[in-house]
């Protein structure tokens, strides 16, 4: 069975009552996001929607209003103190040996949904479950594929829990990590904590060459480059990457394993 399209975009219109209407395609357009994010804001109410012709259209009086609204600064959610973080992190542990992904995705996502922070649910759920499969790895409990659908699950999760907060951006950061460094997670962690916080973040990922990372941050102009690495053996070249920024100019934090997000937030600040 072949699976539904997204709709092809249909030309601008007038309704009965006389507004203009535009398809949802080019009213995700306006908004600056994806259609799926606008689908997704259509199915949840949020925006306001028909289905003419079997194509979503949006009146551009409701998309104005819609936009304002999401331009609007909120106050920050109240911060939501966890006590039992243990529980959480044996339970989301759990989830993932398990590759019940759907658990581990609620219970992260609950917990930011509730006002958990973010930084928070990296430094003292996800990365305590990574940790502790890691050990059990070397102790020959799991196997490489166990640790394999774990990583690609929080990977998943993380990305969800990216999102680029509106309003203005502290600065623009580029997280990166050395060439040897295979260690993706991690990086990825820095970068939703940095978003969190109100950075543009430029996430390189893992395996970028030497010369192609300092050529990027040269292009990109960022305020603060991070660079993340777990393997010890990187170590080496995170600090010549460092180096080779430092006469670029911008201000560089090297980090990683068993170092807290929330004191990379705290040094981002400072930086
Ligand atoms: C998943 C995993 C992998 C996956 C990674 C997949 C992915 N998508 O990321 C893969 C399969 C690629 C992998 C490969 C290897 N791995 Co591995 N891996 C792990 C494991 C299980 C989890 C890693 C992880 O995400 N940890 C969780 C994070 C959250 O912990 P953390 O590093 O403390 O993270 C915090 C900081 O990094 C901080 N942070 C991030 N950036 C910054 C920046 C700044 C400035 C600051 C302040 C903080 C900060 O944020 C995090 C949140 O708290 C760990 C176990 C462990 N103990 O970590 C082993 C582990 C890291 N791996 C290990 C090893 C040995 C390897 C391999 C050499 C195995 C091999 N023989 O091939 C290779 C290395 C390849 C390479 N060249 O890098 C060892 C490392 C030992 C060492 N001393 O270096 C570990 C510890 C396992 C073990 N117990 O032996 N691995």
């Amino acid at each position: 069975m072949r699976e539904p399209a997204a709709p092809a975009p249909a030309p601008a219109g007038e309704d009965g009552a006389g507004g203009t209407r535009i398809t949802l395609h080019d009213a995700a357009g306006r908004l600056g996001v994806h259609y799926q994010t606008a689908y997704r804001w259509v199915r949840s109410g949020a925006l306001r929607a028909a289905k003419i012709g079997g194509v979503y259209q949006v009146e551009v009086g409701d998309l104005e209003a819609f936009d304002r609204e999401r331009r609007r600064p909120s106050p920050p959610p109240p911060e939501r103190v966890v006590r039992d973080w243990e529980r959480f992190a044996a339970q989301l542990h759990q989830a993932l040996i398990a590759g019940e992904e759907g658990a581990a995705r609620d219970l992260v996502e609950g917990l930011v949904g509730s006002g958990v922070r973010v930084v928070d649910c990296c430094d003292r759920l996800i990365g305590p479950a990574m940790r502790k499969i890691g050990d059990q790895w070397e102790a020959g409990q799991l196997t490489v594929a166990d640790e394999r659908r774990a990583s690609a699950i929080c990977e998943r999760l993380l990305g969800r829990l990216t999102p680029a907060p509106p309003g203005r951006p502290r600065g623009v950061a580029v997280v990166c990590s050395p060439p040897v460094e295979e260690h993706q997670l991690p990086g990825g962690m820095a970068t939703a904590a940095l978003r969190e916080d109100h950075w543009r973040v430029h996430h390189l990922g893992v395996n970028v060459p030497f010369e192609e990372l300092v050529g990027m941050i040269r292009r990109v102009g960022p305020d603060l480059v991070v660079v993340s690495v777990t393997w010890l053996p990187a170590s080496e070249q995170a600090e010549a990457l460092a180096a080779a920024v430092r006469r670029l100019g911008p201000p560089v934090l090297v980090g990683g394993s068993g170092r807290a997000l929330a004191e990379l937030i705290t040094q981002a600040r400072a930086a």
